[in-house]
């Protein structure tokens, strides 16, 4: 890992080391684009031979069904299916929390104004199932669903060779009542979702992670067609503030925690103090010899980099340019800068939060913005599946008391039929 000084850092020097690989996957628009239009054009019938073509299974059946999942899931054990259990119950509680009906304000005397939820109705899900297959980001983003209300929720997940899914995808789908998996992936499986095929319902709105092929896929589709999509992705990040009351053993166990996801992950480490960084930079070689990741983990760790700073303040304030995904204090002065954090997806707070626990179990979501997004983007949560509509309502007061001020903005931009429509009501 290389290390830099904060002090020696300009402007520029830090534009360049926050700057994160700007769209990769631009070269393979081309490629993207044709798998849409030939879905758009062909519907199942491209799904049937992507699948063959992509994931090397001559599939019978796009889905699988509620007695298939059922016998896929029978595999998973009584100790795994209590741990998801646990994720499930915390994930659920905290975003039940979010649902608040909104207050209704009377901004004049008969005059009242307010919001209502109501659920998208019609969400895709998509499951990726490639190195890593992650039954947690089902549950991420299949709860804050059905706590929303969406009525219909279409999921989609790659085949294996096997023609079927993973038993943990298969048991997550019935613990969120969903007894339907269609066998899709990659950027088919957007186009799917974006633009309907005979056995899949067009959506709304298309969440979840993927690969660059399902990540440009989602891109095209959100300004090609009217279905909306949660974020845009980009590979997985964690920035770890650390000071002299850190532990080295831990900081290095979070970078290789994020460092494990895929190569083009970033683990960056920003420190007040050169001992732990040192400290740490040990341990990391340490840990990384046992790691079953460890060739993914290590070209990620030789591509991230250390900041030292003077203090926690500077600290924070590269951080808040860098905007991580994920923010780890590890300090436990952590109540002392809180205040200061301007830019991140999520935050780790003190020695004893490991960033792990979000990824899984507290209650937070894990699908977060990423590549500095979350300067003006917020993680998946509840209010990423509804809408928020507004009401007004004018009483004979309202009217009165609004309609003057009305009639005069209307007629200062010349919109007499604005208001007349005022003026027949007073
Ligand atoms: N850190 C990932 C989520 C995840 N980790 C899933 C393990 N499984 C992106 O926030
Ligand atoms: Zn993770």
């Amino acid at each position: 890992m290389k290390t830099y000084n904060y002090s020696d850092l300009n402007k520029q020097d830090i534009q360049t080391l926050v700057q994160r690989n700007i769209d990769p996957a631009n070269e393979i628009r081309t490629l993207v684009e044709d798998v849409i239009g030939n879905v758009k054009q062909h519907g199942d019938r491209a799904l049937y031979d992507y699948a063959h073509q992509f994931d090397k299974v001559l599939l019978k059946k796009l889905y699988l069904d509620k007695a298939e999942l059922e016998e896929i899931a029978a595999t998973v054990s009584t100790e795994q299916k209590a741990a998801l259990q646990i994720a499930y119950n915390n994930i659920y509680k905290f975003h039940q929390s979010q649902l608040k009906a909104e207050d209704r304000v009377e901004t004049m005397p008969g005059v009242t104004c307010w919001r209502e939820l109501r659920p998208i109705e019609k969400v895709g899900l998509y499951i990726p199932g490639g190195t890593a297959v992650l039954p947690s980001t089902f549950l991420m983003l299949g709860i804050p669903a059905r706590i929303a209300g969406c009525k219909e929720i279409v999921v989609c997940s790659p085949p294996q060779k096997n023609g079927k899914v993973n038993a943990f995808i298969a048991y997550v789908a019935l613990m969120l009542n969903i007894d339907r998996v269609y066998l899709a992936g990659g950027s088919q499986a957007v186009a799917a979702m974006a633009y309907g095929t005979e056995s899949i319902t067009k959506v709304d709105k298309i969440f979840g992670p993927g690969n660059q092929f399902v990540t440009k896929a989602k891109t095209i589709i959100q300004s090609t067609t009217t279905t909306a999509i949660d974020m845009p992705a980009g590979p997985s990040e964690v920035l770890v503030i650390a000071d002299d009351t850190a532990n080295p053993a831990f900081v290095a166990a979070d970078l290789l925690a994020q460092a494990e996801h895929g190569i083009d992950s970033q683990a960056i480490l920003v420190c007040t103090s050169e001992s732990i960084a040192q400290q740490t930079l040990a341990e990391l070689e340490k840990q990384l010899q046992v790691l079953p990741r460890a060739e993914i983990a290590k070209q990620t760790i030789d591509n991230s980099y250390i900041v030292i700073t003077d203090n926690l303040d500077e600290a924070m304030n590269f951080s808040n340019q860098y905007a991580p995904e994920h923010l780890i204090l590890a300090t436990e002065k952590w109540q002392q800068i809180t205040g200061q954090i301007v830019n991140a997806g999520s935050v780790f707070l003190g020695n004893l939060t490991p960033e792990s626990a979000g990824d899984y179990a507290s209650g937070t979501n894990h699908t977060l913005p990423t590549s500095s997004y979350a300067r003006a983007y917020s993680g998946v949560s509840v209010d990423s599946f509804v809408k928020k509509i507004t009401f007004q309502h004018l009483s004979e007061e309202g009217i009165k008391n609004i309609g003057p001020a009305v009639e005069t903005l209307a007629d200062l931009e010349g919109l007499h039929a604005h208001r007349n429509a005022v003026s027949v009501r007073m």
